[in-house]
């Protein structure tokens, strides 16, 4: 051990320092720039990034282009994709303890988290789409267009890559989000230049690098790091991109895609969220305290799927709220590499303080803290989990995303209220019901506009089931069959005969 790292992960840190993957180089900015990558546990320096110049854009996505159009790639075929992704999986899983640290110290979440559900989550995800390599079809077609007597015309329909694609990926869960785009790029046979968050970027660069050693050809798969207002601003508008995939805030996601639909390029988006967890009055109290409790305090409140809005059928608001306060109470707050924390530091002190400053607005606004609602008097990002109560359903805690450790909870007093007060947000990710009552449910989970309704359960995501959103939560759906669409473009061919 080193500054209290793991041998390899001291390696790994000073190997790439300052680097970047483009057309199978690991080098610097060219302008020479370098961002600092801080550690939100302690807030000091653990790593630089090279700080990206549009000039490295231009040369990454014409590493893409080129080895989209090398036969290298192109003509390689879906055994080969399907084999080189199960490589890329097994490295990725012979290296996981490294991944899980690495993850840790540049976002700040429980090393348990990271080894339980960040990595292994990767590696699943991976295998599985390696699968659909294999298994991409299109259709044959009678057509009713006549010809002469014994001619006519045979048509079939083909999927083809979409091409070169534009990744853009966010901070909270930075490794997952990284395999989520690569995975089905290099399933369908694009190329990639992706473009982690500048708060976290390790794992996205270490995956770099088994990409190289899986055996991908240089460019197919490039790295790079910078300011999204320089860099990921010069990718989305790129003329030479074929496709955007995005994942970020709301805010953001409308500019990519306003950039996108100019030039027509392909676009997905997976934006913000604000999910309500309803609790009807037949609920298994105690599955639901902690299924509430770990839907909004899971990854610091740091998901886009967090349960951050309670509604409690007021029968049982008192001992649902009263419940989850003493959870969060008694959750144990630490640097995420200590084996007993149970919640790590936000991811910047940008966030705290965003997160900070949420919490006096609620305030302002007439909540009142149930627990919770302070930072830590220590070095890092720390904020304890907090319930706010008392506020009115308009209150900008309950309509805006917070994207911490912030749950707002009110009471309902008949199932038709639960859905007015769920689907009265701009957001339409995910909620989830709790109940024991198959009726009740049935009838409530297609009344609520959201791209994933969950019951007696929340944030289960599994690579077999599409995931996005509904309204400003974004366009388009990961995951499962449906995430070969985003990568596709479907073609026609007809023979005359
Ligand atoms: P954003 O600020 O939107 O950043 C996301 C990514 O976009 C980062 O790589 C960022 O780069 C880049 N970016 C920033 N400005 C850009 C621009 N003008 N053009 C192109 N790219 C730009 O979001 P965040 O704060 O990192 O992440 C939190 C948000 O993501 C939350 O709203 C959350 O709900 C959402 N999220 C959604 C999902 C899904 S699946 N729906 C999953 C995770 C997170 P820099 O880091 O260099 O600024």
């Amino acid at each position: 051990m080193q500054d209290g790292n793991s041998t390899t992960v001291t390696g790994t840190l000073e190997r790439l320092r300052g680097r970047m993957l483009i057309g199978g180089q690991w080098r610097g900015a060219s302008g020479g720039g370098t961002i600092p990558v801080i550690n939100p546990a302690d807030g000091r320096r653990l790593s630089e990034m090279p700080d990206g110049t549009p000039e490295d854009v231009n040369e990454a996505v014409a590493a893409a282009r080129r080895a989209f159009e090398n036969p290298d790639w192109a003509r390689l075929s879906p055994t080969d994709r399907e084999r080189l992704l199960h490589r890329l999986a097994d490295l990725l899983a012979a290296h996981a303890g490294e991944f899980a640290e690495l993850e840790t110290l540049d976002n700040g979440k429980p090393l348990k988290l990271s080894s339980r559900v960040d990595v292994p989550g990767a590696v699943d995800y991976l295998r599985y789409i390696a699968g659909w390599a294999t298994k991409l079809e299109g259709s044959t077609l009678d057509l009713s267009f006549p010809r002469s007597a014994d001619g006519g015309y045979h048509a079939y329909t083909r999927r083809e890559p979409v091409g070169v694609v534009g990744a853009i990926i966010p901070w909270n869960y930075p490794l997952m989000m990284a395999a989520w785009k690569l995975g089905p790029a290099l399933a369908t046979g694009c190329t990639v230049v992706l473009k982690p968050a500048s708060e976290t970027p390790l794992t996205a660069l270490r995956l770099g690098e088994l990409v190289q050693q899986a055996g991908y050809p240089d460019g197919v798969v490039n790295v790079i790091c910078g300011r999204g207002s320089v860099l990921g601003q010069a990718l989305s508008r790129h003329p030479d991109v074929d496709k955007i995939a995005f994942t970020g805030s709301t805010g953001v996601g409308r500019e990519v895609g306003h950039s996108v639909v100019d030039r027509m390029a392909r676009v997905s988006l997976e934006l913000g969220g604000k999910s309500p967890v309803i609790v009807l009055p037949d609920a298994d109290a105690k599955a639901a305290i902690a299924g509430a409790a770990a839907a909004i305090f899971a990854n610091q409140g740091q998901a886009c799927t967090a349960g951050s809005r309670l509604y409690v059928h007021r029968s049982r608001f008192d001992e649902v709220v009263e419940g989850v306060a003493a959870r969060a109470a008694r959750m144990r707050i630490g640097a995420g590499m200590d084996p007993d924390t149970q919640m790590g530091p936000l991811v910047s002190d940008r966030q705290l303080e965003t997160v900070a400053g949420y919490v006096d607005i609620g305030r302002s606004e007439g909540a009142s803290v149930v627990t919770g609602g302070q930072r830590l008097d220590r070095e890092g990002f720390f904020y304890q989990p907090t319930v706010l109560t008392g506020m009115a359903q308009s209150a900008r805690v309950v309509q805006e995303e917070i994207f911490g450790p912030v749950l707002v909870a009110l009471p309902f007093d008949d199932p038709d209220e639960a859905v007015a007060l769920a689907n009265d947000s701009d957001y339409g990710l995910a909620a989830s019901i709790w109940s024991n009552n198959l009726t009740a449910v049935n009838r409530l989970a297609p009344r609520i506009r959201a791209g994933t309704v969950w019951v007696n359960c929340h944030n289960m995501l599994d690579p077999a089931m599409p995931f996005g959103g509904f309204k400003l939560s974004g366009h388009g759906r990961e995951m499962g069959r449906a995430v070969l669409d985003l990568y596709t473009e479907t073609k026609s061919v007809c023979v005359a005969y």
